[in-house]
């Protein structure tokens, strides 16, 4: 079976999530840049959506991070990150989807507040508190024990850990440094912690570093 293509950025929390699987499940790949950068032409000729992450594994190419995973989780085998039982498999969904579509917006609308000339004050504080609120908002929907399924370590922790580290450095920047609700602080210690996890935190660290320093917010 010859190794997926992995269309990537360090900086990508989407990317990360992606990453972290195809290493948890030992699963062999190639990570690529695209070509002139996502959203290109050449690019598109490959991933039609022109997005950050996308695998190529055979004649099969997919963009979407949670399309991607769940395909992985079908398609490869052990370690399982989804149990068998619906309801439960349900749940770790909803997990999942809650950093999508909840946790994650307001993080992303900083990305615009990063360099400190033309910074809206306003602007920003309302993301931070947005980001706080659906943080307690997790915290309310599960207690980590010790992953955010359960037991064990499943698709639904995947994307957090990358959002969460960066964060924690754009918050630092920002004036106002990210403490997490208390009962997913040791989680997310318990995240880092993971071999897969922490490679690809590390290589992200990097890039971030050199992002911030592009946008003069270093
Ligand atoms: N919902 C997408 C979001 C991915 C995403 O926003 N990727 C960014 C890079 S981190 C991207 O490709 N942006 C380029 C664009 O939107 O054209 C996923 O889960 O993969």
């Amino acid at each position: 079976m010859t190794a997926i293509r992995f269309y990537t950025h360090p900086v990508s929390n989407f990317a990360a999530k992606v990453e972290i699987v195809l290493r948890l499940k030992r699963i062999a790949f190639v990570a690529l840049a695209p070509p002139d950068g996502y959203g290109s032409p050449a690019y598109k000729a490959i991933v039609p959506a022109g997005t950050i992450p996308a695998i190529v594994d055979g004649d099969l190419v997919l963009s979407e991070s949670e399309t991607i995973v769940e395909y992985l989780e079908e398609a490869y085998g052990e370690p399982r990150l989804l149990p068998g039982d619906p309801a439960e498999r349900a749940r770790l969904r909803l997990l999942a989807r809650f950093h999508d579509t909840r946790l994650e917006p307001p993080l992303r609308a900083l990305f615009a507040q990063m360099n400190p000339f033309g910074r809206q004050r306003a602007a920003v504080d309302a993301e931070m508190a947005s980001f706080r609120t659906r943080l307690a908002d997790l915290a309310r929907m599960t207690r980590p024990d010790p992953w955010l399924g359960g037991a064990r370590l499943t698709l639904a922790d995947t994307a957090y850990p990358a959002t969460l580290h960066l964060a924690r450095r754009m918050f630092e920047i920002l004036g106002d440094p990210l403490a997490l609700p208390p009962a997913l602080e040791p989680w997310r210690a318990r995240l880092e912690a993971v071999e897969e996890v922490a490679v690809v935190l590390r290589s992200a660290d990097e890039a971030i570093t050199a992002w911030l320093r592009s946008k003069n917010a270093l």
